[in-house]
């Protein structure tokens, strides 16, 4: 019986999953999460960070992910699994955070003792108590800076995948090294919280991967490699701070002989751990070009693997590199469960009811439209919040769900031509995808079907699997990326286009382009 590990630090917990694979037997057989903030309440987080009284600064302790790694060790210990049978590990987590460690960190890790605690021996190694985490926006005028010196957004974004953006690792180092310059001085090593948690399970400093990296503003996307420029722009001797940056299957080494000793772990390989993104994107098994991957949370993300380092043409999106290979494109759009959910409720509805709405109304809502910008907006940027209508009473509910979710479908369509511009099948996840009717508006704007990827841990579940490609690799067996994923990843739920519904949009699609474009 073969075993994998693939962990996911996020912002508001940790997840470990294991996978076994023997012959035609793939299943997950072990799955816990650990919350940060009732697992440990000594570090007064509040979803996992600490965010100051305006919410632009935005922090988590690294410490507090040590102790997680730890916790978490001790629960697949006594979960009956033989853990001295993993193969190999690797994980992801939240991207974009850094972790700021001292020259004495190297030691501390090298000498990591079974007998004490994790996150205690780390106190000496840490130049900066606190990690800035994805969810701060404090930099705008570092990125304004950034910007500038590398020779405006378009270039930027041409280098690296993306423009500035406040929550980048370029400008938060940066903020840094200027707001705390001696801070700065004893700074040995800038780790992203990736490359801190791998650290820790090899017991020495970790490199990077291209898919997390990409996450910084600092790589250059197409040779996977520093950007000297990028790195002058932003800090002094930033150079010989960074962790290298190796191939995402690259074995990095054995775990520890702290998590041997205190756990029970074998003689386990390990693998740079990723961004959540693109490890997500193999937990959904997104691993061929012209797949979209649709996110219905929170916000809405559209996404995919794309084979070449593009650029989205309006500078909304990012590409970052993916895990198997290739890159990822990712755009997000604010205004997605937030947006429906106030439509819902200003129409006194439950969701039962919107998805009757839906299903009472024809396509294309006969002619009339709405953006869907109840918050400003990422994608198209709407800097201020407002909601525009055409030929439609905002007291008739029904017509005004159906609006919504065809702004929507059609916002997606039109900002992810540059990713794929006629997906040959859409992958949906989140929790808005348990909605068939919602599902039922994309697959006829978009022409295309949709499959529904059953929803479980997507990036740790895509650790687990990272892991089991890499240590087969090293073993020299090469194993196509359709064959780690399948029997892993298979949908749950199927929804064909209709017809009749699809010439719809496709006449209403130039119209509404030019409706949402036009102030
Ligand atoms: P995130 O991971 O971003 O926190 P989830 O992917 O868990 O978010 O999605 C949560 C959202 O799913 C909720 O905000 C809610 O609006 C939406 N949701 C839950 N059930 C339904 C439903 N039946 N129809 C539409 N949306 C739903
Ligand atoms: C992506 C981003 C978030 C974090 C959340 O750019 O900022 O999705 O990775 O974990």
């Amino acid at each position: 019986m073969a075993t994998y590990l693939g962990f996911d630090s996020s912002t508001q917990s940790l997840t470990a999953t294991v996978i076994e694979i023997a012959g035609p037997i793939r299943r997950i057989v072990f799955e816990h999460v650990l919350d940060f903030d009732a697992a440990f309440p000594e570090y007064g987080t509040a979803h996992g960070v600490v965010a100051s009284g305006d919410g632009r600064t935005v922090t988590a302790p690294p410490a507090m992910w040590a102790a997680a790694l730890d916790r978490m060790a001790g629960v697949l210990a006594s979960s009956g699994l033989d853990l001295s049978a993993i193969r190999a590990i690797t994980g992801s987590a939240q991207q974009h955070g850094s972790v700021y460690l001292g020259a004495e960190s190297g030691r501390a890790l090298r000498e990591l003792d079974p007998a004490r605690p994790l996150a205690a021996q780390l106190e000496g190694s840490l130049s900066r108590p606190v990690s800035p985490v994805w969810m701060d926006c404090s930099t705008t005028a570092e990125c304004a800076g950034l910007t500038s010196a590398m020779g405006g957004e378009a270039a930027l974004a041409r280098l690296t995948g993306s423009r500035a953006y406040e929550r980048f690792t370029a400008a938060q180092i940066r903020k840094f090294a200027s707001a705390d310059p001696s801070g700065y001085a004893r700074t040995d090593r800038v780790h992203l919280v990736s490359s801190f948690m791998a650290s820790l399970l090899a017991g020495r400093h970790a490199p990077l991967e291209p898919g997390d990296a990409s996450g910084m503003n600092l790589m250059d996307l197409a040779a996977r490699r520093w950007s000297p420029n990028a790195l002058e722009a932003t800090a002094p001797d930033l150079a010989r701070r960074l962790p290298p940056i190796h191939d995402s299957w690259s074995v990095i080494g054995e775990i520890a002989p702290y998590w041997r000793r205190k756990y029970g772990f074998g003689a386990a390989l390990l693998m740079p751990w990723s961004g959540d993104n693109p490890s997500a994107l193999v937990g959904l098994g997104l691993v061929t070009p012209g797949v979209l991957g649709i996110s219905l949370g929170t916000s809405d993300t559209v996404f995919g693997p794309i084979a070449q380092p593009a650029h989205d043409p309006e500078g909304a999106g990012h590409v970052f590199g993916s895990p198997a290979g290739g890159y990822m494109a990712l755009t997000c759009f604010a205004n997605g469960s937030l947006a429906r959910e106030r439509v819902r409720d200003a129409h006194g509805l439950d969701w039962d009811g919107f998805s009757a709405a839906l299903r009472s109304t024809p396509a294309g809502n006969g002619g009339a439209m709405m953006t869907p910008w109840f918050v400003p907006e990422i994608t198209p940027l709407v800097a201020q919040a407002g909601v525009r209508r055409h030929g439609l009473d905002e007291t008739d509910g029904a017509r005004m769900v159906r609006a919504i979710v065809e702004a929507q479908a059609m916002a997606m369509r039109l900002h992810s031509r540059w990713i794929a511009p006629k997906p040959a099948a859409i992958r949906a996840t989140g929790g808005a995808a348990v909605n068939r009717e919602i599902l039922q508006v994309i697959a006829d704007v978009f022409g295309a079907e949709i499959v529904r990827a059953a929803p479980r841990n997507a990036a740790s579940l895509g650790a687990a699997l990272r892991a089991y490609h890499a240590e087969r690799r090293a073993e020299g067996e090469l194993i196509e990326w359709e064959d780690v994923v399948a029997g892993f990843t298979a949908p749950d739920l199927r929804i064909e286009p209709d017809p009749a519904a699809v010439a719809v949009y496709a006449r209403m699609l130039p119209a509404y382009q030019k409706f949402s474009s036009n102030p």
